[in-house]
């Protein structure tokens, strides 16, 4: 057996214990069929005991999809191993919040914005520099009725300066089993049109207040040889600012959806 799995929130979070593959050996011990499965229920796979290089990352992240290619627009630089590898560092100097700190969606201002994301920690301080996950199936699950109301057939706009590009996207996304999901970015959403209206930063405000409530939230504290792997339409995202001084370094890879919603 290569890879041994435990559930750590139900439909939520699920942890692989990876086991050590012999030197030189071709497969990273994670069966793809089995990241697939896990990521067809859970929004965040915990893939512990594993490392890769930033050309193995994207070798692996293949198993997902397309490797998105480093983005002509965009605020990390790309790794110098590997086009596919976005190299994330936090800044520590107090100036403005940087946008991974605010809840978000990968990419969500494109049309066919990236439906997995693998991260993994390159350089880690010792405390701090979690990284947060919202649960968007139980959100819109315990959706009180006036906003399921309110939101069905609703459409989000999406617009980064960072990012470029608008899109609109369903706010509800409908899931290949039949579970529902909210899709939600508080710093890339301009409206919401529904048809029982046109809402503005008010009720987005408040919907991203309401998803990410601590009942909805996992919070990620990395240890060394983890990568995580998420699915953008099943949860949000954020990373928490870093004490003063604080280094930390990640390396990101974006994976295409198969097909755009
Ligand atoms: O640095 C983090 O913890 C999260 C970064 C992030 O938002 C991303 O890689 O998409
Ligand atoms: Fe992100």
């Amino acid at each position: 057996m290569d890879a041994v799995t435990r559930t750590l929130r139900e439909g939520f979070v699920a942890e692989v214990a990876v086991m050590p593959s012999p030197p030189g050996a071709s497969s990273t011990g994670v069966p793809p069929e089995l990241l697939r499965k896990l990521l067809a229920s859970y929004g965040l796979v915990i893939l512990r005991g594993l490392r890769l290089a930033p050309s193995a990352l994207a070798a692996f992240s293949q198993h997902l999809g397309v490797p998105q290619p480093h983005p002509q627009q965009g605020p990390f630089p790309a790794h110098p191993d590997s086009r596919y590898v976005q190299v994330v560092r936090s800044r520590t100097d107090g100036s403005a919040e940087p946008y991974t700190w605010c809840w978000h969606t990968d990419s969500s201002s494109r049309l066919n914005p990236p439906r997995y994301t693998l991260l993994q920690a390159a350089a880690l301080p010792e405390t701090g520099g979690d990284t947060l996950f919202a649960d968007m199936v139980s959100a819109y699950r315990h959706l009180p009725p006036h906003w399921k109301h309110l939101l069905e057939g609703a459409v989000g706009i999406h617009v980064h300066p960072l990012w470029g590009g608008t899109a609109r996207h369903p706010v509800i996304t409908m899931l290949p089993d039949g579970r529902q999901a909210l899709y939600l970015n508080h710093v890339a959403m301009s409206g919401i049109e529904s048809p029982r209206g046109t809402h503005g930063p008010g009720l987005i405000d408040s919907l991203i207040a309401y998803a990410t409530q601590e009942d909805f939230v996992y919070r990620h504290c990395w240890g060394p040889d983890e990568i995580l792997a998420w699915d953008n339409n099943t949860v949000m995202h954020r990373a928490t600012p870093l004490l003063p001084g604080a280094h930390r370094v990640m390396h990101r890879l974006a994976v295409a959806s198969p097909q755009p919603h």
